[in-house]
């Protein structure tokens, strides 16, 4: 084994040289200095590379879904776009205070966006990266028009709601109100209430309200009688198809609206309801083990080990357990999750926390890991979450960075890049980045709730 020793101006690490499925790599392993990192010049650095990126969807890609920052070209998930980039991006330039930029996108969606679409999407994505950009939006601005096409889009997503069940389907076709997918999972079914509760109280309509909590409270209700959810379950029915249980994609912001819709609405039955979930979830899927503190895989039924897999998208908990009041157990998660992250330099969709080998080795832009970091940061004000924050955007800057924007990555270890620069990036990744170094009073973040797709919508309570 080769060991070489690295040195930094901010950071001190060891690199180790590992082999992983016949790839080898440098496993990083950070040490704090006593460097104090400057938040003004990084919150200045984090705008520019929001530029940079910004500029090329400008470029290239203007008023369609996504940049595709290789082929320096665009693309649109539904064949038509319905601008995820701008409306996904849009309250981050506010927060970042590029008011030109803002103006500019705000002229774009309120000329040109339209969803009278012969179009069957999915009414996860549309609902958590447009209803929710677009409440935000409106919140920040008072622009009347980001309501109006708020509760256009969101009257359009309604049909899902028609089964008796009152769980959604997956898709609905946005002219016609055809709706598809009867098998479904918790993340899919239980993310719509911050956003249509909000709709509601912004509205005076209580449909939206009503139509999701329903539909989180008929999926809490199928619960185990351990007290964990399933990863997939037929609408129609309510039967579950996978008894799976976790907390990574495809139930992870279930467990997030729950504690969401208690802090955002002061609703008690979720609080209710997010407690029972997180003592069970703790109970049956966390593990201690040599490598870390971690959450890996269950039976929902018998709570039965089934593996020990933890990937970038799992990394959502540590916010989640802050918010929630676990400072400690969300503190534990973070140092695994930052352990991750340095396995490559970046942090890979999967691994297997036991052996601590990569299991699905690609990087997308995904902002969980900084997301948890940020919300430490706000909680502890330790330092080292900055530290952190830097590491995560210096490795972002120096391997997904391209000529005119920022790529995800097929591989952490060979770092070969995807050409996809998902919406997520400028609303999610790059403002939880910002917001960690960014000036006192550039957002209150007691005052709001993030909803999954980082967009922050005012509390109606204060509990
Ligand atoms: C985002 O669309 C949301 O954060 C969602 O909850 C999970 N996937 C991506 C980011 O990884």
């Amino acid at each position: 084994m080769n060991v070489s020793k690295i040195s930094a101006a901010i950071f001190m690490s060891i690199s180790i040289l590992f082999f992983i499925n016949g790839n080898s790599f440098a496993m990083q392993k950070p040490k704090t200095s006593n460097v104090k990192i400057n938040k003004k010049e990084m919150a200045a650095k984090i705008k520019t590379e929001f530029l940079h990126a910004w500029n090329g969807y400008k470029k290239y890609a203007w008023g369609h879904d996504e940049l595709k920052p290789i082929s320096e070209t665009y693309q649109d998930w539904y064949g038509t776009s319905l601008m995820m980039t701008p409306v996904d991006a849009f309250d981050t330039m506010v927060l970042m205070g590029l008011k030109k930029e803002a103006d500019k996108t705000e002229k774009l969606i309120l000329d040109s966006l339209s969803f009278d679409k012969n179009i069957s999407v999915k009414f996860f994505e549309i609902n958590i990266r447009l209803v929710g950009g677009l409440l935000s939006s409106y919140e920040l601005t008072h622009e009347k028009g980001f309501l109006k096409l708020a509760e256009d889009l969101a009257n359009r997503l309604m049909p899902v709601f028609n089964t008796k069940t009152g769980m959604p389907y997956m898709y609905v076709n946005l002219k016609t109100g055809e709706v598809k997918g009867k098998i479904s999972n918790p993340a899919e079914i239980g993310s719509c209430f911050i956003e249509l509760g909000t709709l509601s109280k912004l509205t005076g309509n209580l449909i939206y309200f009503d139509k999701a909590k329903k539909a989180l409270v008929a999926l809490y209700d199928r619960r185990s009688k351990i007290g964990l959810v399933g990863s997939s379950i037929n609408v129609k029915t309510g039967e579950w198809t996978d008894t799976e249980s976790h907390i990574s994609g495809g139930i992870d912001s279930y467990y997030e609206y729950l504690l969401k819709g208690w802090k955002l609405f002061g609703d008690n039955d979720c609080k209710r309801m997010w407690e029972s979930s997180v003592e069970a979830v703790n109970k049956y899927l966390a593990d201690s083990t040599s490598t870390g503190f971690w959450y890996g895989q269950a039976d929902m039924n018998t709570g039965k080990r089934i593996s020990t897999l933890f990937g970038s998208l799992d990394a959502f908990f540590g916010a989640e357990l802050a918010l929630g009041g676990d400072l400690k157990r969300a503190e534990a998660l973070q140092a695994s999750c930052y352990k991750m992250w340095n396995l490559t330099g970046i942090e890979p969709e999967e691994i297997n926390y036991d052996s601590m080998k990569i299991t699905f080795p690609q990087y997308v832009l995904r902002p969980e890991n900084i997301e948890s970091a940020y919300y430490l940061y706000h909680y502890t004000h330790d330092e080292k979450y900055l530290e952190m924050g830097k590491t995560y955007f210096d490795n972002i800057v120096k391997y997904c960075r391209t000529k005119i924007g920022y790529s995800g990555l097929k591989n952490v270890i060979t770092k070969e890049k995807d050409d996809e620069m998902q919406s997520f990036f400028l609303a999610e990744t790059l403002k939880y980045l910002y917001l960690m170094f960014a000036p006192p009073g550039t957002l209150n973040f007691d005052k709001i709730i993030f909803n999954t797709e980082a967009h922050p919508i005012e509390r109606f309570s204060k509990k």
